[in-house]
């Protein structure tokens, strides 16, 4: 074959590369880029096109560097461009912001405008309406925490809080360290206290797998609490029964524990005895569980071979856009942000389902109880329970021993 042949085959795939790289956009990728063209959610598009921190409007300095940052921050109603044409004042003279800003959750006039009388249109589905409930249920998952409980300000269900922050925004545990501090000490505090009374083998797989799971995200390693090994002791049971445990499975594969063969081939039974009405959040959880298996170096399961699984999922959805409830929803909708790139918008309808989700939330925060939110706050940014991790723990995990002496500065210091 000659140089050129070579060369025009290769252009020929780079354009098939770009063709389907534009198809495969995906509603998530189209949620959570979102924004104002190449700037994010959070971020104001400068004139020059350069991306600001939206806070950096109107502050008095020039962050865009052409100064456009700067401009009608003390503007006329009648004099607001086109491309901030929404008024933030009423008669007198006050800023102008993009007309994309209002009612997005995101409180950009000083006087509150743009989130005042606001109605939700779901038919809409922007970044902005996702951005907002997400903001809402953060924020109610945040007011759990009692500032008048001397120790446990978190409460029983620590764990699953610790997940659904840390799942929905990077800043929670990756920049505030304080609430990640407070948290993973009042987790250790909760499992300690529990061996204290109890053996381990006293403490069921699941809630096992809900402590490996908390304990990644706020830096604790599962494999060394104390003298305990709490990974090897989940692996354990998972081996020694035939019957497995999706949620057990899922926790180990995000600990790191190796997926094998006869895993995939337990998680593949789970899911074809759960196929069956109301049990399809077994069924996500396997999906789930497989997807984590897949990027495994491991190789013992492709996500090619998953497709068949996720489309029987998809057969679930109900003409309204939900699958049997909320949770189950919310679970379906993480299993094909898990395991698939495009939308398959032909046999599952992800905007109708999200659409539901954020229906379900007009009458309160928090989607009917702190289950609901653990589920639903991942699929508000995009994720899923796959993306369990302690890859944000830059210094190295805590283990058991520091941990020892960081129980009693903590000590110290909570209480
Ligand atoms: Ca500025
Ligand atoms: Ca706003």
């Amino acid at each position: 074959m000659s140089v050129s042949c070579h060369l025009l085959l290769a252009l020929a795939f780079a354009t098939v590369y770009i063709f389907s790289n534009v198809d495969a956009e995906n509603l998530c990728q189209s949620i959570s880029k979102g924004g104002d063209g190449p700037c994010s959610f959070d971020q104001y598009r400068c004139l020059n096109n350069k991306c600001v921190h939206r806070t950096d409007m109107c502050n008095g300095r020039n962050d865009c560097g052409d100064n456009s940052d700067e401009n009608y921050c003390s503007a006329y109603s009648n004099s607001c461009p086109t491309h901030r044409s929404f008024f933030c004042g009423t008669n007198t003279y006050d800023r102008c912001i993009p007309m994309s800003w209002k009612c997005d959750g995101w409180k950009d006039c000083p006087s509150g405008k743009d989130e005042a009388e606001c109605h939700e249109d779901y038919e809409n589905l922007t970044p902005g309406l996702i951005h907002k409930a997400r903001f809402r249920a953060q924020n109610w998952t945040h007011q759990l925490r009692n500032e008048n409980q001397p120790t446990r300000k978190w409460g029983p269900d620590v764990g699953r809080i610790a997940v659904a922050l840390y799942l929905s925004n990077d800043s929670y545990f990756g920049g505030n360290r304080s609430i990640r501090d407070e948290i993973s000490y009042e987790l250790s505090l909760d499992l300690l206290s529990r061996l204290a009374l109890k053996k381990i083998e006293d403490i069921s797989s699941t809630e096992l797998a809900n402590y490996i799971n908390a304990f990644l995200v706020t830096c604790i390693d599962p494999r060394k609490f104390h003298v305990l090994d709490l990974v090897s002791e989940l692996r354990k049971r998972v081996d020694a029964q035939n019957y497995t445990n999706p949620s057990a499975m899922l926790a180990l594969c995000n600990a790191g524990e190796r997926i094998t063969e006869r895993d995939v081939e337990k998680l593949t039974s789970v899911f074809w005895k759960a196929h069956r009405e109301f049990w399809t959040d077994t069924q996500a959880l396997a999906v789930l569980a497989l997807a984590c298996a897949a990027k495994q170096p491991q190789e013992v399961f492709y996500l090619d071979e998953i497709k068949e699984l996720t489309m029987e999922l998809k057969k679930r959805q109900y003409r309204n856009g939900t699958v049997e409830n909320l949770k189950t929803t919310a679970l379906v909708l993480q299993a094909l942000f898990a395991s698939e790139s495009e939308t398959d918008e032909e046999n599952f309808d992800e905007a109708k389902a999200l659409k539901q989700i954020l229906r379900s939330q007009k009458e309160n925060d928090f989607f009917g109880n702190l289950a609901n939110t653990y589920y639903v706050l991942p699929v508000l940014q995009c994720r899923s329970l796959v993306n369990i991790s302690s890859s944000h723990c830059k210094a190295p995990v805590i283990d058991g021993n520091s941990m020892i002496v960081c129980l009693f500065s903590a000590a110290s210091l909570y209480t």
